[in-house]
């Protein structure tokens, strides 16, 4: 059993304040196969003045040294990938090559197009070409508290720590406690770097602990979370009294809205992305709209989808799908399939239980319910499990309507060959993205969500300037360095 009881403090590995252990468990066989400690105020204290003591000097180190760091980070944690994909397979069960290709990939993308987008970034500008003297200048904002959950989890800390680091912010890092592996093994990363003493943290422990000790925390200036909308709300009311600013990547509840005129491929497509990463993705297409003269034909594709989609252990090669993370998660799932059939939607694939051939491990059986209302609880709770619910519609006003008829607004999905349709649709979506006939959003472009998916937006420019205060200054000498 691994032994990733210390804490990444002030540029040391340091005990906790007090043992407080954890067991991390491996989702595919249900044993541990991991100790942490979960930190405590003094812990989280330390971090904290550790951060806020780098801060001044990391802030006016010359932004040529943030980037040389940032990029020896990218060439060690490219170096560094296979342990890095183990240790998220371990962690949260995605498959080992799913793992590599996709999990551990997402973290040097970021990392990438994040230097790309700094490149252009200027941290001085002038208000405008007729007030020389005008001056707004983007400061770093300070200490960020950030809290991670365990789905993609490089993908989201690359997310928030790469863009702190470049703008000169200073952090502490709270990985989720139950995929705590990746992060650790990040921490080496960075020291590996040679970042300087304390611009970057990392405490392991819960929400009820170190979570919520930064959140109310009086030194820490913003709070970066991304995870359940539950926990979003909370941090929010605990970061008021001290007037945090606080970024929110939350659930989601994605529509796929499947016109008649969709490609051949789009039904496929659609539900294999569904049940990617197991279903527990917060942009996942989980909703699946389809024009009703094509409804029974999607049904029966996304059926045989499902019951050909293989479901396994996360150490054995293959493009199968691994167990979801935890029993709490499994359990979620379940309770929520068993929904679905007492409100009357019709089971076409999967449905409770695990599937036959696997009897240990969190496995869910990849699973398609037709004839949804989208009234019903299965269309209207985050499962975040390999769950795919189809909604048939008449008209392009009715799936418009369904589509926006949730608290979410991460990401919709529009499949149509006509560009005027798209594109009108596209701006109806009340969703921080909408992704068309299969398009991945470019490097660069801003991940969040409206509504209950949360209020930030990460990646690209957007991602550099959440990290930024502004400040206007007048009076400038436009002449002076
Ligand atoms: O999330 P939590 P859970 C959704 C998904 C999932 C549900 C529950 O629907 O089924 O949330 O998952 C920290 N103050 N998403 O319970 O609790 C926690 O320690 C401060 C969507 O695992 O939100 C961990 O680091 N921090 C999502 C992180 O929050 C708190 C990804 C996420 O855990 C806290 C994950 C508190 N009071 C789950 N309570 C996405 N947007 O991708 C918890 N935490």
């Amino acid at each position: 059993m691994l032994d990733r009881r210390k804490f990444y403090i002030n540029g040391e590995w340091v005990d906790p304040s007090a043992p407080n252990e954890f067991e991390v468990i491996d989702p595919s066989t249900e044993e541990p196969c991991a100790v942490i400690a979960l930190g405590g105020q003094a812990d989280t204290d330390a971090a904290v003045a550790a951060a806020r003591a780098a801060f001044e000097g990391w802030m006016f180190t010359p932004r040529e040294e943030r980037v040389a760091l940032v990029r020896k980070l990218l060439d060690i944690y490219e170096a560094r990938a296979e342990e890095m994909a183990q240790a998220i397979s371990m962690e949260m069960g995605a498959p080992i090559d799913f793992s590599r290709s996709q999990q551990v990939t997402a973290g040097s993308w970021h990392i990438r197009n994040f230097l790309k987008a700094y490149e252009g970034f200027e941290h001085e500008r002038p208000l405008g070409p007729h007030a020389p003297e005008d001056r707004i200048l983007y400061e770093p904002i300070g200490v960020v508290g950030m809290i991670t959950p365990w789905n993609w989890p490089m993908n989201q800390v690359t997310l928030k720590v790469i863009p702190a680091m470049l703008v000169g912010a200073t952090c502490v890092l709270k990985p989720s406690e139950i995929a705590p592996l990746s992060a650790h093994l990040f921490a080496e990363m960075m020291d590996e770097a040679g970042f300087p003493k304390g611009v970057f943290n990392m405490v392991h422990g819960d929400g009820p602990g170190v979570g919520t000790q930064l959140s109310v925390h009086p030194d820490v200036e913003m709070i970066s979370f991304t995870g359940s909308t539950r926990a979003g709300a909370l941090i929010s009311k605990n970061a008021a009294d001290t007037f945090k600013r606080v970024s929110l990547e939350l659930g989601g509840k994605g529509a796929n809205i499947i016109f008649a005129d969709a490609d051949e491929k789009a039904v496929k497509r659609g539900t294999l992305h569904c049940f990617s990463n197991s279903g527990q993705s917060c942009n996942a297409p989980t909703r699946m709209l389809v024009e009703r003269s094509r409804y029974d034909e999607a049904v029966e594709i996304a059926r045989e989808t499902a019951e050909k989609m293989a479901v396994g252990s996360a150490h054995e090669p293959g493009r199968h799908i691994g167990p979801v993370v935890s029993q709490a998660q499994f359990d979620k799932i379940q309770r929520l399939i068993e929904k679905g059939i007492e409100e009357g939607a019709r089971l076409v694939a999967g449905g409770p239980g695990r599937p036959e051939h696997l009897n240990r491990g969190y496995f869910v059986r990849p699973t398609v319910f037709a004839d949804v209302d989208n009234s019903m609880t299965i269309a209207q709770e985050e499962i975040f499990g390999p769950v795919l619910s189809i909604i048939p519609f008449e008209t392009e006003e009715e799936a418009i309507r369904i589509a926006n008829d949730t608290i979410y607004g991460l990401t919709n999905y529009v499949q149509s060959q006509d560009g005027a349709r798209r594109n009108r649709v596209a701006r109806r979506l009340r969703s921080g993205m909408v992704e068309m006939n299969g398009k991945p959003r470019g490097a660069g472009s801003p991940f969040g969500g409206y509504k209950a998916s949360g209020n930030g937006r990460e990646g690209g420019i957007w991602g550099i300037e959440e990290f930024c205060e502004v400040k206007a200054v007048s009076g400038w000498d436009p002449n002076a360095p």
